[in-house]
C-alpha cells in the first residue's frame, strides 16, 4: 500500500467526543426543587394553572396538585359548558376540578361568568329583549356562583369587555344592556357569594396603554359608585421577548386604586421549533412577569394558562407557534419553570442534567481523495427518541453518501438526522451511522453536537 492511501493509525483511532444534548426528562422537576406553590406561599403569593378536568390523573394530576396552589377551569365553568341546553346543566367537569382543588388544598378561580365567547347557541341565537337578557344573565350568575358559594376564591365575573382602543367591545351584553352590564354582573355575583373576590379580566392590558387605561377608569368609577369590584385580571398571553416594560407600573396603578391584581392566563408563545435560545428568553420572560407581581403587595396570584405544552390553546390558535408553557409535552420542566421559581426566590441555577447523550466522530478509512467516517451516539443516564448530529467541516470536506442517517450539507455545515428505524437511543445504548466524503489537503476532525 502506498502511504498516501494508508490512513495513519492516529487518524483511524481518532475520536472526537462532543457533549451533545442532555435528555434527562422525567415527569417532575429536579428532586431538590421546592414546589412552586411553596415558594409562592413564602412570598405571600398564590401560583395557579388553568386545567382540563379529564386530565387530572397520572403525571398531569401529580404536577397540578404538587406545584400549584390555585386552579382555574380552562373551559369547564363557561356558560356554553355548564348550560348547553337552556335549563339543562352540566356541572361534571367543574365539580371535578373543585373537588380536586379541595383535596389538594388549592384555591379555585372561577372563569368566567359574562363573556362574548363560548356561550351556548340557544343564548346567542335567541332574540331577546333587554329585560329578558338581563334576567337571563342574572339567573346564570346567581345559579353558578350560588352553586359554588364558599368554594371559589375569586371569580372572573366579566371577561374581555374592551376593544384595543379602550371603547367597549360590541357584544351581546353591551349591545343589549349597555355598559351598565358590568356593574350589574358584579352586583349579582356579590349577592350570590359575598366572600368571593370579584374580578374584571382582559388581555392586552398588561402594560400601560389605551385598553388598560379604560379598564383603570372603569374600576375607578365602579369603586366610586360602591359597586363590588375586588380585582383586575391581566391575562398575559404574551409573545416571546415582549413583556411590556410598564407591567409593574401598571400593576401598581391598579393596586393604588384599592383593588387586587392577578396575572390570570400567563403564557409566552414562540415560533416553533423551540431551541435553547428561545427557551432561555422564555425563562427570562416568565421570570420578569412573576417578579413584577412579586414586587407589588396587592398582586396576589400568577396563573399560567396550562402548565404543559400538551395542554395549551396556542398551537391551534396560532399555527406555527407554541411551546408557550413552563413544562414540555412530556411533563419535563422547561427553563421557564426555573424562571418562575427564581422570581419566587427559588434556586437560581438550572439543575444539571442527570445524564447525557454524546456523539463521537471518527474516520474509519481514508484514501487520497476520500474517506469514510462514522458517528456514534451514546446515552448514559438519558435517552433519545430522535436525534440530529450536526458539525462543520473545517477543510472543505464534502459528504457524498450516508447510511443509517439522512445527511444534508450546506456549505461546510452538515446535519444528519436519524433514519426511521434508529431514532431511539435507550439509556445505556448507542446508535452508529456512517458516511463517505471527499477531502483534499487536510481532513481535520470536527466537533459534533446533538440537537
Ligand atoms: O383555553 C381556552 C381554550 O381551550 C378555548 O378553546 C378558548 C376558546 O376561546 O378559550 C381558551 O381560554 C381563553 C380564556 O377563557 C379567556 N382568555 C383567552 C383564553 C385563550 O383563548
Amino acid at each position: 500500500m502506498r502511504s498516501s492511501r494508508t490512513p495513519s493509525r492516529a487518524c483511524l483511532a481518532a475520536l472526537v467526543t462532543a457533549v451533545g444534548l442532555f435528555a434527562a426528562g422525567t415527569g417532575t422537576a429536579h428532586a431538590a426543587d421546592t414546589p412552586l406553590r411553596d415558594l409562592a406561599a413564602a412570598k405571600g403569593k398564590v401560583i395557579g394553572t388553568a386545567v382540563t378536568g379529564s386530565k387530572l390523573t397520572g403525571t398531569y394530576g401529580d404536577i397540578a396538585g404538587a406545584q400549584f396552589s390555585s386552579l382555574t377551569p380552562g373551559n369547564a365553568m363557561k356558560w356554553g359548558t355548564v348550560e348547553p341546553t337552556q335549563g339543562s346543566f352540566n356541572w361534571s367537569e367543574a365539580d371535578q376540578i373543585v373537588a380536586f382543588a379541595q383535596a389538594h388544598n388549592q384555591q379555585v378561580r372561577g372563569h368566567t361568568l359574562v363573556w362574548h365567547s363560548q356561550n351556548p347557541s340557544w343564548l346567542t341565537n335567541g332574540s331577546w329583549t333587554s329585560a329578558q337578557l338581563g334576567s337571563l344573565l342574572q339567573n346564570h350568575i346567581s345559579t353558578e356562583v350560588g352553586r359554588y358559594k364558599g368554594k371559589i376564591a375569586a371569580w372572573d365575573v366579566v371577561n374581555e369587555p374592551f376593544n384595543e382602543d379602550g371603547t367597549y367591545r360590541s357584544t351581546l351584553w353591551y349591545n343589549g344592556l349597555g355598559s351598565g352590564y358590568v356593574a350589574s354582573a358584579l352586583t349579582w355575583a356579590h349577592a350570590a357569594d359575598p366572600d368571593a373576590k370579584l374580578y374584571i379580566n382582559d388581555y392586552n392590558v398588561e402594560g400601560v396603554n389605551a385598553k388598560s387605561t379604560a379598564l383603570y377608569n372603569l374600576v375607578k368609577s365602579l369603586k366610586q359608585q360602591g359597586v363590588p369590584i375586588d380585582g383586575v385580571g391581566l391575562q398575559a398571553h404574551l409573545i416571546l421577548g415582549q413583556v411590556p416594560a410598564t407591567l409593574q407600573q401598571n400593576i401598581q396603578r391598579f393596586a393604588d386604586l384599592g383593588v387586587d391584581v392577578a396575572i390570570t392566563e400567563l403564557d409566552v408563545r414562540m415560533a416553533l421549533p423551540a431551541d435553547s435560545t428561545k427557551l432561555a428568553q422564555q425563562a427570562a420572560d416568565f421570570k420578569s412577569v412573576v417578579a413584577a407581581c412579586a414586587a407589588v403587595a396587592r398582586c396576589v396570584n400568577v396563573t399560567v394558562w396550562g402548565f404543559t405544552d400538551s395542554d395549551s390553546w396556542v398551537p391551534s390558535t396560532f399555527p406555527g407557534y407554541g411551546a408557550a408553557t413552563p413544562y414540555d409535552e412530556n411533563y419535563a420542566p422547561k427553563p421557564a419553570y426555573h424562571g418562575i421559581a427564581e422570581a419566587l426566590g427559588g434556586s437560581t441555577t438550572t439543575p444539571p442534567p442527570t445524564g447525557a447523550c454524546t456523539a463521537a466522530y471518527s474516520v474509519t478509512s481514508q484514501w487520497n481523495t476520500g474517506f469514510t467516517g462514522q458517528v456514534t451516539i451514546s446515552c448514559s443516564g438519558a435517552s433519545l427518541s430522535s436525534w440530529k448530529a450536526n458539525w462543520t467541516f473545517g477543510a472543505g470536506q464534502q459528504i457524498t453518501q450516508a447510511w443509517n442517517a439522512t445527511c444534508a450539507q450546506s456549505g461546510a455545515a452538515v446535519s444528519c438526522a436519524n433514519a426511521s428505524y434508529n431514532g431511539s437511543v435507550p439509556d445505556g445504548g448507542s446508535v452508529t451511522f456512517g458516511f463517505n466524503a471527499s477531502w483534499s489537503g487536510s481532513n481535520p476532525l470536527p466537533t459534533v453536537t446533538l440537537g
